[in-house]
């Protein structure tokens, strides 16, 4: 029984089918609601990347300079010892915060996630990490209006009559969540989608709108003014089950349709005529993504959007209201009996995952970060303002010790590589930030040469730290045991452990909120009359930075590679082998570019060549540049994320990577 451990909403279960000890192929779990007996074209070919030639076996000490990946191999017992008495040399000089643990969830799994490696950590002292950089400002701006209570569930959405995914492309992002879509669509629903870039979900939309990046607050504040102003809120249902609904007028008030429409650059008609639909083609359902929350406005964006249904009364119908994370049954997995606070040395600082380039090269940090220590993620490819990422990493006096399966951008700056497992190979148990099944994974292959699971390379490095507390050496099958012996009813454990998923049951039922009941202090919908509506982007909205630098950069996600994961896989790189950025035909013609050419995209922060494509796929104003390539694949190195800026929003203290002003200039003509 297996679990798909990438950072996808869709968890997907599969059984692995193993002859003589080597697994030889992956087979999508037809009994699982979501996965409907399919995966992805990442993962399809998953065995392949088990047996991968450039697959890390053993462990590795460097012996270049830092970026160079020269390394060579060394046994654990060495690799370990270098590992430990470089963090055990930082606390000496600079005290337990100096080492800072960099983790994202490269596997999702609880047990290979923070289950050890976050008592190891609290047992040292270090530094801890504030882990935003995906969906926190989403999540915060949903979370000030509906708390962390049921959003409708995704096996629910086939009922609805409108779908409008908002900044969301689960075509390639979200396939299976997809599916359920078109089994909407079939049932006769129709499809927006919110989109500045036409992605493959918006290419065959019914509708597709395009706001300007990090301008959405402004698009559904419209949507809001034109639902009071036509009489189209559901004033029955928002009477009894908000909080706020009085003074909504007056606040929307300074949003008139056509300063909206002028905001975000969306014909006011259209606006009017999607509030229009949403109201009237019930059940209607909003479906938020991640990609419409990369901007400083973000958080009040979010929750903007999410007042619509509950002022269109969708949440009164079976598949109508709002879908992001389902928070409340991802929830409802309670890791924290996992953790160990009592091992937990004074009261470290936090830094921010997505200041990483500030946290390792900021002079006047104190202490400094002298020791790194890395796993499930790959921060010198997903960290926005890369050359101070990359310039912190090259420190000669940073010690960083990196778990991995490949020698990713981040490896090649470690002083240590230690070889992980794959899912195959290691215990694990998920939950979804798509759906709401919890799916087990069981080992099926012993691990591939010296590879580990990162809970017993934990294990072992705070042993060779002289760690000796017992809660150091709980085994995976231990602390699973343990998580699941103190789980809520919500969990059917015995079904979880038998049939390898369980349904969590929060009690939501098919309409979660037709009464109300929402997560809040108030237990009701809160319209915050205390909050704006439209909170402007940084950069977008800077004027006078847009004289010098007019457009607006956006790295959205690429169909078949996951961040940077399987950018080094044999089938997934050929299908997609260089990057690219698209710009719109008319801000190419002002440039001098054509389609095919060499061209250097730049703001203050950096630049980086690429060839373009002109296409009005991008909106005009836009330049789309999808990452995830490793820096190797972009010449001098430097990808879009040279650009992307370490800002935060203040809501949910999340990046920025879209707010972000650059300019596109001509480097080469086409010879392709
Ligand atoms: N194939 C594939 N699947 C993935 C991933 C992957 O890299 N590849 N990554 C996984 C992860 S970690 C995540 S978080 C999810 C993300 O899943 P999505 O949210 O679907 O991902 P994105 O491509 O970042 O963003 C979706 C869309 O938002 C648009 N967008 C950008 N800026 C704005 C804006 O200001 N407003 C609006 N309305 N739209 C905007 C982008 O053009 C993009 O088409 O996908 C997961 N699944
Ligand atoms: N410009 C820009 N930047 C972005 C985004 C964007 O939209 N634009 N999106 C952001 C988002 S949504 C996210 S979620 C982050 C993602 O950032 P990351 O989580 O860093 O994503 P990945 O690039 O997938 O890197 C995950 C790494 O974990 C490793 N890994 C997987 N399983 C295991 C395991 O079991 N053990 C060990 N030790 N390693 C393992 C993989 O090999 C891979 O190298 O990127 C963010 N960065
Ligand atoms: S769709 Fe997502 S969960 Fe399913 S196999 Fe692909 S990456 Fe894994
Ligand atoms: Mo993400």
């Amino acid at each position: 029984m297996g679990a798909c451990p990438h950072d996808c909403p869709d968890t997907c279960a599969f059984r692995t089918r193993v002859e003589n000890g080597r697994a030889v192929a992956l087979e999508a779990r037809a009994d699982h609601p979501i996965t409907a007996g399919f995966l992805c074209g990442k993962v399809s070919d998953y065995v392949e990347r088990v047996y991968a030639p450039d697959r890390l076996l053993h462990p590795l000490v460097r012996t270049g300079p830092k970026g160079s990946g020269s390394f060579r191999e060394a046994s654990w017992d060495e690799a370990l010892g270098i590992a430990a008495a470089g963090i055990a040399g930082a606390i000496d000089r600079h005290g337990p915060e100096a080492v800072l643990p960099y983790s994202y969830l490269g596997t999702m799994g609880v047990l290979q996630g923070g289950a050890m490696a976050d008592r190891v950590m609290d047992a040292i002292g270090a530094s801890r990490l504030v882990r935003t950089i995906c969906a926190s400002a989403g999540a915060t701006g949903v979370g000030l209006a509906t708390g962390p209570s049921p959003e409708v569930d995704p096996e629910e959405w086939p009922h609805a009559r409108l779908v409008v995914c908002w900044g969301w492309n689960p075509m390639s992002t979200a396939p299976h969540l997809w599916r359920l879509i078109l089994q909407a669509r079939r049932n006769g629903a129709r499809l927006v989608v919110i989109d500045p870039f036409r992605s493959r979900t918006a290419r065959v939309a019914d509708l597709h709108l395009r706001p300007l990046p990090g301008t959405d607050g402004a698009l559904a504040a419209g949507i809001l003014r034109t639902l009071l102003d036509e009489g189209l809120a559901d004033e029955v249902w928002c009477r009894e089950h908000t909080v706020g609904f009085e003074a909504l007028p007056a606040q929307l008030a300074d949003h008139d349709l056509e300063r909206c429409s002028a905001e975000c650059d969306v014909p006011a008609a259209a606006i009017r005529d999607l509030a229009r639909d949403i109201a009237l083609m019930q059940p209607s359902l909003v479906r938020l993504g991640v990609g419409a929350q990369r901007h400083a406005g973000a958080p009040i964006a979010y929750r903007t959007i999410a007042c619509i249904p509950a002022l269109a009364g969708s949440w009164r119908h079976r598949g109508g209201g709002l879908s992001y994370i389902p928070r409340a049954t991802t929830n409802a997995l309670d890791t924290s009996l996992l953790a160990r606070p009592g091992l937990l040395r004074g009261s470290p600082r936090s830094l921010n995952m997505s200041r990483l380039g500030e946290a390792l090269t900021d002079p006047d940090l104190d202490p400094p970060v002298a020791a790194l220590v890395v796993w499930n993620a790959n921060p010198a490819a997903i960290a926005p303002d890369q050359t101070a990422v990359l310039r912190g990493l090259r420190r000669e006096d940073l010690h960083t010790v990196v778990l991995e399966h490949f020698l990713t951008d981040t490896a090649r700056y470690a002083d240590v590589v230690l070889p992980a497992t794959m899912q195959l190979e290691h215990l694990d148990v998920h939950w979804s930030w798509g759906h709401h099944y919890v799916t087990l994974n069981e080992p099926a292959i012993e691990p591939v040469a010296d590879c580990l699971p990162n809970s017993e390379i934990f294990r072992r490095l705070a042993a060779r730290l002289g760690h000796e507390d017992p809660a150091l050496r709980d085994s995976d099958e231990v602390m699973l045991d343990e998580l699941l012996a103190g789980q809520p009813s919500s969990i059917d454990v015995e079904t979880l452990r038998r049939v390898g998923f369980a349904k969590v049951d929060l009690g939501q039922g098919a309409r979660p909120h037709a009464d109300g009941s929402f997560g809040t202090p108030s237990g009701k919908f809160e319209l915050r009359p205390d909050l704006p509506f439209y909170d402007p982007p940084a950069e977008v909205a800077d004027v006078a930075l847009g004289q010098r630098l007019p457009l607006t950069l956006i790295t959205p996600k690429t169909h078949l590679f996951l961040n940077s994961t399987f950018a080094n896989g044999r089938r997934q790189s050929a299908a997609q082998p260089t990057p690219r950025a698209f710009l719109h035909p008319d801000d190419a013609a002002t440039r001098g570019v054509t389609d095919g050419d060499r061209v250097r995209i730049a703001n203050d922060r950096g630049s980086f060549v690429c060839r373009i494509t002109v296409s009005d796929d991008a909106r005009p104003g836009v330049v789309v540049a999808p990452g995830g390539w490793w820096n190797a694949a972009y010449e001098d190195g430097a990808s879009p994320q040279a650009l992307t800026s370490q800002l935060l929003t203040e809501l949910g203290e999340a990046p920025t990577f879209n707010d972000c002003r650059v300019e596109v200039r001509l480097e080469s003509a086409s010879s392709e």
